[in-house]
C-alpha cells in the first residue's frame, strides 16, 4: 500500500510544471559590478549588472544560453513554489527585458538590498535559479 502511494507521488511530482530548465553551464552566474556591496551611494543609483557564463537577450526572445536580469530591491529571496512563475513587475521587481546590462534607479534615503536574478523569456527563473549575492547600500 505504502508503495502504491509513493508511486502516485512521484506522478505527481513529475506532473507538476517545472521551472524553466537551465539553459547555462555548471558556474554561471550574476554579480554586481556596481555599488559595491556596503557602498554609501546617491540617487540615482547607477547599477551595472556582471554575467559570467551566459549571454543576455531581450524578453520574448529564444535564444540558447541567454537570460534576462532582473533586479529585486528590498524583497525576500523567491524561492520554492515562486520560482516557478513568471516575476512580478513592480517597484521591488525590475525587469530588463530590452537586455540592459546597467540601470539607475531611484532610491529613498536609507538602507536597501539589492539582488540579482536571470530570468528567461517568459521572466520565469531558471532551474537551479542563477542569483547574485544580496548586497546593502546606503542612499544619502
Ligand atoms: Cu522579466
Amino acid at each position: 500500500m505504502l508503495k502504491k502511494m509513493l508511486f502516485a507521488a512521484a506522478l505527481v511530482a513529475v506532473a507538476t510544471p517545472a521551472l524553466a530548465e537551465s539553459p547555462f553551464p555548471a558556474g554561471t552566474e550574476v554579480y554586481f559590478i556596481a555599488p559595491a556591496n556596503g557602498a554609501t551611494v546617491t540617487s540615482p543609483v547607477h547599477v551595472v549588472f556582471g554575467l559570467r557564463g551566459a549571454g543576455v537577450a531581450p524578453a520574448g526572445v529564444e535564444k540558447p544560453k541567454t537570460g534576462r536580469h532582473h533586479l529585486l530591491i528590498d524583497v525576500v529571496t523567491p524561492t520554492g513554489e515562486d520560482l516557478q512563475y513568471a516575476l512580478p513587475a513592480d517597484d521591488n521587481f525590475k525587469h530588463f527585458g530590452g537586455g540592459q546590462t546597467e540601470t539607475m534607479i531611484e532610491l529613498a534615503p536609507g538602507i536597501h538590498t539589492l539582488q540579482m536574478m536571470l530570468g528567461d523569456a517568459g521572466h520565469i527563473p531558471h532551474d537551479p535559479p542563477v542569483v547574485s549575492e544580496v548586497i546593502t547600500v546606503t542612499v544619502k
